[in-house]
């Protein structure tokens, strides 16, 4: 056992209540077998193998680890990566607002929904994604702020995100209130100001704070950087604090699965550090298959199909049975985050690939209110537009249609390109000839997805602005960008997208269809791109003022032409 291992306290700067889960099983014949012929390149090297199995045998006594079968899995452990997650993230901006919030139980709603509650109300029974009703039950007292307009929550998610590229620029955004964050390029510097005998938070697998820091079972070198990984989340999370008054949870493992799957281990204003030793009984301690960040409901309702319910039944899954379902990336893919084996790269977030509104409801089943609600959304998406500055080549419209055998109705979405002369003039000032053309293309759209000319029944109608041309600062000339369009960041990401779709990408687009040369898929794919500016759902959908006033001007919906005064007229009614 190498002496600076020996006998070390760690730093444990809260106590938690956290109940572990502490099932590690014994499947590690499986993964053995199935993954050890690809080997980590460590099993050659005998005098670090021996070095190893003495620091497991003298410095592991609290860990339960499966025989020695992190050792052979493929996934390499070279990688340090860090996952944020803002503590009650709408709430918290709230409090930050007003700070007389602060020892009050607080929730933020959207229509009839707690979309979060802070931590007070959160230890008096109030739980986030609660009904109103439910939530007011258990709590009277509960203050209720509308958080329908994202504006200050977007503005503190950039700032957030911005903190953290301040440290790597290798920053992934997840939703608004989530950063990935690979620092394995950094570390050195961290390497030497970390004290090897202390690990900042937690450690997963700990039964009591401040166990003795296990040594180096593995030998190449992950402990060491994931103790200074741990140095670097605190930092950030210290900066984040200081610059916006936002605490944040971190997760610091060797891939984005792992740090996501531990950041949320000890809450509120904590981090959990997972060594590779014990990712099989993280794995383990998992049930459903949906419990692993990156299987969607589609991809889960796949794997039932199939008999795969459990993390554990993924694990002992054949690829073959599998096969029958996904493409060989999928299946393997899916087996690999079964065991916790994740290669996916922190890809670098730029600004949002798409930018959309969308807003749901009961029913909806008549065109003119259908006309008005993409009115009232047109009116927030060319405002966000503004905001945004970069000119979007595509239009996407989507629609979810009420499906009495599906829970979450069928949704189907179309898209087209716009012209390049409509944002001529950039989009700062968008004129009514070009609101009204834009107007009568999601319209013809809409019509493409919903004969009307039939009842039918909406609970979602959603637009957005997609495929964005950079327009280069030197680039005096419009015409130029539009027509000598160079790939910028945002097009490769598109590119990558379409890259996923077709080899089945995981959480993307399994319904991925050609139609007329404009593509279908499903709005999980819109959710996922619009991620950053709209992660759940928008402000947009939130206003229906006028909605149902203005069907006089709406006589034209049904061959879907509106001219210029109509478009001035209607959007008079909603001013
Ligand atoms: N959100 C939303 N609709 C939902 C779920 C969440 O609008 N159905 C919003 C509100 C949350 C924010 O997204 O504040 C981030 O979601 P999280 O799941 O990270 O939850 P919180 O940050 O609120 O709480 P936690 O401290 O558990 O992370
Ligand atoms: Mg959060
Ligand atoms: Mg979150």
């Amino acid at each position: 056992m190498s002496p600076k291992h020996q006998g070390l306290k760690r730093r444990h700067p809260n106590k938690t209540s956290k109940v572990h889960q502490d099932d590690s099983g014994d499947e590690s014949d499986d993964l053995v077998n199935e993954s050890g012929s690809e080997g980590d390149g460590q099993q050659d090297d005998q005098e670090s193998e021996d070095q190893k199995d003495k620091n497991f045998q003298a410095d592991e006594p609290h860990f339960t680890v499966p025989g020695d079968a992190w050792m052979l899995l493929p996934a390499d452990h070279r990688r340090v990566i860090i996952h944020l997650d803002a503590d009650c993230f709408y709430a918290q901006v709230e409090m930050v607002r007003d700070p007389s919030l602060r020892d009050k139980p607080l929730g933020v709603k959207q229509k009839n929904l707690m979309v979060t509650s802070n931590y007070v109300a959160r230890s008096m029974g109030v739980k986030k994604s609660m009904w109103i009703k439910e939530a007011l039950e258990a709590l009277p007292d509960l203050i209720l702020i509308d958080g329908s307009d994202l504006t200050h929550y977007r503005q503190c998610s950039s700032e957030i995100s911005a903190v953290v590229r301040t440290f790597t620029v290798d920053v992934e955004r997840l939703g608004l209130d989530e950063n990935f964050a690979d620092v394995t390029e950094i570390l050195e510097d961290y390497i030497e100001e970390s004290d090897p005998n202390k690990i900042e938070g937690h450690v997963y697998g700990d039964k009591e704070p401040d166990e003795t820091l296990p040594g180096d079972p593995c030998g190449c070198g992950c402990r060491e950087r994931l103790i200074a990984g741990a140095l670097v989340a605190k930092k950030i999370r210290q900066q984040i604090v200081k610059a916006t008054g936002i605490t944040c949870c971190a997760g610091v493992a060797h891939n984005k699965l792992l740090a996501k799957l531990v950041s949320g281990y000890y809450k509120p204003d904590q981090q959990t550090v997972l060594f590779p030793w014990l990712v099989h009984q993280l794995m383990n301690s998992l049930n459903l298959t949906r419990s692993i960040p990156g299987i969607g409901s589609t991809m889960c309702k796949t794997l039932e199909e199939l008999g795969i319910h459990t993390v554990k039944d993924l694990q002992n899954s054949s690829l073959a049975l599998l096969h029958s379902k996904f493409d060989d990336e999928t299946s393997k893919r899916l087996r690999d985050l079964s065991f916790g084996i994740d290669d996916a790269p922190v890809r670098r977030s730029g600004r949002p690939q798409t930018i959309g509104l969308e807003d749901a409801f009961r029913k909806v089943n008549s065109i003119d209110v259908v006309q008005s609600k993409y009115l009232t959304l047109l009116e927030r998406l060319l405002k966000l537009l503004k905001e945004d500055g970069r000119i979007p080549s595509t239009l996407r419209v989507c629609v979810r249609k009420f499906d009495t055998k599906k829970k979450f109705g069928n949704r189907e979405s179309r898209q087209t390109p716009i012209l390049p002369s409509l944002f001529a003039s950039g989009v700062q000032n968008v004129g009514e000839n070009t609101r009204a053309t834009l107007m009568n293309q999601v319209m013809e759209l809409f019509h493409k997805m919903v004969d009307t000319s039939k009842e039918f029944h909406l609970t979602l109608l959603s637009i957005g602005f997609t495929k964005f041309i950079e327009r280069a600062s030197h680039e005096n000339s419009i015409s130029r960008f539009f027509f000598k369009r160079k790939r910028s960041e945002t097009e490769e990401q598109d590119i990558n997208e379409e890259k996923g779709e077709k080899s089945g990408h995981l959480k993307s687009f399994s319904t991925f269809s050609s139609v007329n040369n404009s593509k279908i898929h499903s709005l999980e794919l819109y959710l996922e791109s619009c991620s950053e500016s709209d992660s759940y759902s928008s402000e947009g959908g939130r206003n229906t003022q006028g909605s149902m006033n203005i069907k006089d001007m709406l006589s034209k919906s049904h061959n879907h032409s509106i001219g210029k005064k109509d478009f001035k007229n209607i959007k008079g009614k909603f001013q």
